[in-house]
């Protein structure tokens, strides 16, 4: 009997690709596709091939061609469904394409034209339609073209409002539909515009605050874009998760400085792919983990394969060093060292009274002494990189 490769995926941890993204043909702005275009049947083929995989996830026109006949379409998904059966995949996540077709060419929410943003939200009711169909209840809006590449095109303010205004409908339209959906909405600061609005998942997280339903919207951060924006990704979803909106989670891997490179998971930055990994187990994420990601374009079949084994082999290579890092007792000593709390002090903070105020102020605290505290970041960082390397 073959050792059970204790880095195999599972169904059980969610792991989730797109239509889009081993589906993805090598297409790049410079160059044409270098790999066979895949029909939705055949991706999800791919992916019972190669295993482990809990679920798969599509825009509309990943699935149904925009300018399909409904007879066309019902085949289509009647042919998908059929597949998902084959390889038991769930559709845990569904979104709308609002960024290919020309007429979005100047956003589709926050276009300049009333009749765009009418047909955009027209478009997602039926999408939501459709990925209710296959029992989707996460709701991503990626708004690609929402944004100027020039700042007179477009009053940021005015933008912001037509945006709300489609999310506050979609949202009631959810829920008259009862589909039950938790919308995620995902930044990116550009590419394929200028400049994207509500650049980064912090944006996003200030806007849900002014929303008529806020309760059932969250955010989808994705690695890739807060890392073109130069933010620390682990600390991009620490704020996520503080404020209880991490409802989905959009992994791959990005170069700083360089267009949105939707790398493999891990294949990287390394060192920040395990303190993710660490804050998603410590903090008990229990949402998707979608790979959103392509294969590099000069992959073919079996490489893209590679790709997608690769991305939850990673992941789950990474699961297995943080639990070591959380029981090691040379680790987590230093961590014990580096954490320092007071009961009493906590005690004073905690919920303001003027008497704890009173208190506070009479404290003679001794500067010179707390600043003389060790702190041995440099042996924490050795140590957790001689765990990453294999060296411990
Ligand atoms: C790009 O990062 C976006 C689109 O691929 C999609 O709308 C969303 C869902 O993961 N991510
Ligand atoms: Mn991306
Ligand atoms: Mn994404």
């Amino acid at each position: 009997m073959a050792r059970q490769d204790a880095f195999a995926p599972t169904p059980a941890d969610k792991f989730t690709f797109g239509l889009w993204t081993v589906g993805n043909p090598g297409r790049d702005p410079f160059g044409e596709p270098t790999r066979v275009k895949l029909d939705p049947v055949k991706i999800v083929d791919l992916l019972g091939e190669v295993g482990g995989v809990h679920g798969v996830n599509f825009h509309d026109n990943d699935l149904i061609p925009i300018d399909a006949t409904p007879a066309e379409a019902d085949t289509i998904k009647r042919d998908f469904r059929k597949a998902l059966r084959r390889h038991g995949l769930k559709v845990p996540m569904a979104t709308t394409n609002l960024f290919s077709d020309p007429v979005f060419k100047d956003g589709a929410f926050t276009s300049n034209d009333r009749h765009v943003r009418a047909y955009a939200i027209q478009k997602t009711m039926r999408a939501m339609a459709l990925g209710a169909e296959f029992g989707a209840k996460i709701y991503v809006f990626w708004g690609g073209r929402e944004g100027t590449d020039t700042n007179v095109a477009k009053d940021p303010v005015q933008a912001g409002a037509w945006f709300r205004e489609a999310i506050n409908f979609l949202c009631a339209h959810s829920k008259d539909m009862k589909y039950g959906y938790k919308f995620a909405l995902e930044a990116k600061p550009n590419e394929p515009r200028g400049h994207i609005f509500l650049p980064v998942t912090g944006s996003m997280l200030g806007f849900i605050a002014g929303l008529d339903h806020s309760e059932m919207v969250g955010v989808n951060p994705e690695f890739a874009h807060e890392q073109m924006a130069g933010l620390n990704f682990v600390q991009v979803v620490g704020e996520a998760l503080d404020a209880k909106k991490l409802f989905h989670i959009d992994l791959n891997d990005q170069e700083v400085g360089r267009f949105d490179q939707d790398l493999r998971f891990g294949s990287q930055s390394y060192k920040h792919a395990f303190a993710l990994v660490k804050l998603l187990i410590d903090h008990g994420y229990n949402g998707p983990k979608h790979f959103d990601s392509h294969a590099y374009r000069t992959s073919d079949y079996a490489d893209v394969k590679a790709f997608a084994a690769g991305s939850m082999r990673t992941y789950k290579i990474l699961e297995s060093k943080v639990h070591r890092f959380n029981s090691d007792r040379g680790i987590q000593a230093l961590v014990g060292k580096i954490v320092r709390e007071d009961r009493k002090l906590a005690g004073l903070t905690a919920k303001y009274s003027s008497k704890s105020a009173k208190a506070l102020l009479a404290i003679d605290f001794d500067r010179k002494a707390l600043a003389s505290r060790s702190l041995p970041y440099e042996q924490l960082d050795q140590l957790t990189f001689d765990l990453l390397q294999g060296a411990r």
